[in-house]
């Protein structure tokens, strides 16, 4: 099988679909664009959409991570990435579509918001990748690119502030699918792929990690994804931080 697939690098949702396209043993190529430049690169290759992940598969466009994760499944079986047991099947697939839903947009906005007030973290998400421009360069002219993506994104003050705060709740989830089994369990599933990434996006930022680390999404991420590419010093406003302080010291 020929498989191209079209990331931004670090973006949860790209790893997301590496990370199955590894589990089911799929030799792959990768090519990294910058973002908002790959929203016309994804156009121009005439996909659907204008987001990453997005893959080619013997020529054929799937775009999207549960898109990627059913066609991955259809097309090689083995290892599988949902349960063959239809409840199961369920339960899985319901902790998928909240990591693509829900869990997702809030870190990205959190993330984008910080990088608007500092650029600076954003060469370290970076690291490994092939831009096709040296990254000083790519650094240079970094400033219209972060504008739009915090403006495409939403993350303003409101929203990311809102994104900080509902946290917790998201963790708590979480955390409550892996103590009934559905995550990180012996077999990585779907949900598993879609739901680490975020959660190591987020242990990215220095002001989120004290609050995910000793839990057991932290856990899961670690797992999952060990090398998460990036480093986003303090940045968050304190009184941000305040509920997901008291959740730290709780847990
Ligand atoms: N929920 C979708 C979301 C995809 C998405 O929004 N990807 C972001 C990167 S994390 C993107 O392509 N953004 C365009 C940009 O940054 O220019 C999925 O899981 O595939």
């Amino acid at each position: 099988m020929k498989a191209r697939l079209y990331v931004i690098p670090a973006s949860h949702p790209s790893i997301c679909a590496e990370l199955m396209l590894r589990h089911k043993g799929i030799e792959y190529k990768r090519t990294d664009l910058l973002p908002v430049i790959s929203k016309l690169a994804l156009r121009g290759m005439r996909f659907p959409r204008n987001t990453v992940p997005a893959i080619k598969l013997d020529g054929q466009r799937v775009q999207g991570s549960r898109e990627i994760a059913r066609e991955l499944e259809r097309l090689q079986p083995e290892p599988p990435l949902f349960p063959a047991d239809p409840e199961r099947r369920l339960t899985v697939e319901e902790a998928e579509r909240f990591g693509d839903e829900q869990l997702q947009h809030p870190i990205r906005q959190i993330l984008w918001w910080a990088i608007k007030q500092d650029k600076a973290p954003l060469r370290s998400y970076s690291e490994g990748a092939h831009l096709g421009v040296p990254i000083d360069l790519a650094m240079l002219t970094a400033a219209p690119i972060i504008a739009l993506s915090a403006r495409f994104n939403e993350a303003s003050d409101e929203n990311a502030r809102r994104a900080v705060s509902a946290l917790p709740s998201m963790l708590d989830r979480v955390d409550g699918w892996i103590a009934s089994g559905v995550l990180n369990g012996e077999q990585l599933n779907a949900a598993d792929f879609q739901i680490a990434p975020s959660i190591g996006l987020a242990l990215t930022l220095d002001d989120l990690r004290p609050a995910i680390e000793g839990r057991p999404a932290g856990e899961l991420a670690k797992r999952v994804v060990p090398n998460y590419p990036g480093k986003t010093p303090p940045i968050l406003p304190p009184a941000w931080l305040q509920g997901l302080r008291s959740e730290g010291a709780a847990a």
